[in-house]
């Protein structure tokens, strides 16, 4: 499956028009990240979903690489204003992993290695809006970029696209993660420039 999001019409080269408000068009891919990259063996990798019953659900690197991929193509907006446009990844997607999870929670807080966390509404991760990646532009996706594998959730600013990622806690209540506590926004829509608290 190929996705097309909003502003990236067909073939043609992006333009500034393109960008959410406030953003700048970058070609390169800066590595922005809080600690150090960790390093994880892929005999130990694990992705886990927890429900707020405490059920938990866990896919091993083989496994995770045996389910059914995407390869969607994506506009991606940081915060600190670089936008870079048509990206192209491989990864599952949420709906997939959610597809066999019963839970009747509203939010889900990301966990990576490392120890970084981020919030957000579950139902932004369901209907082909969010992935786990590992691959990018048809390579294994870099460790400086959250390989293994990270999540990928392109309408909301990349801060929320946890790198390095191992799971997700499914919550009733929603509990901010490590950038929302220190003033970032709660829920971070870049077409609503929604960057800090109080936005
Ligand atoms: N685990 C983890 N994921 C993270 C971060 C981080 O510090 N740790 N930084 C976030 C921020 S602020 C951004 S802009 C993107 C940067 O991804 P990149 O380094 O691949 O450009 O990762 C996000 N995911
Ligand atoms: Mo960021």
């Amino acid at each position: 499956m190929s996705i097309v999001t909003r502003g990236f019409r067909g073939r043609r080269e992006p333009t500034a028009a393109d960008l959410p408000p406030g953003q700048y068009l970058t070609r390169d891919f800066p590595v922005l990240q809080a600690g150090p990259t960790p390093s994880v063996r892929l005999d130990d990798w694990r992705f886990t979903i927890r429900t707020e019953a405490g059920a938990e659900q866990a896919w091993t690197w083989p496994q995770l690489l045996g389910l059914p991929s995407e390869k969607p193509t994506v506009d991606i907006h940081c915060v600190t204003k670089w936008s870079k446009l048509a990206t192209s990844w491989q990864g599952v997607s949420l709906d997939t992993l959610l597809a066999a999870v019963d839970t009747a929670a509203d939010y889900a807080l990301v966990r990576s290695y490392g120890g970084y966390t981020t919030n957000l509404p579950l139902e932004d991760l369901l209907d082909g809006k969010a992935w786990v990646v590992y691959r990018y532009e048809g390579e294994d996706l870099p460790s400086a970029h959250g390989g293994p594998a990270r999540l990928l959730v392109p309408h909301l600013y990349f801060w929320k696209s946890a790198k390095w990622v191992t799971g997700i806690d499914l919550r009733t209540e929603d509990e901010p993660g490590f950038w929302e506590t220190l003033g970032y926004h709660n829920y971070g829509d870049p077409w609503r420039e929604q960057r800090y608290t109080g936005d």
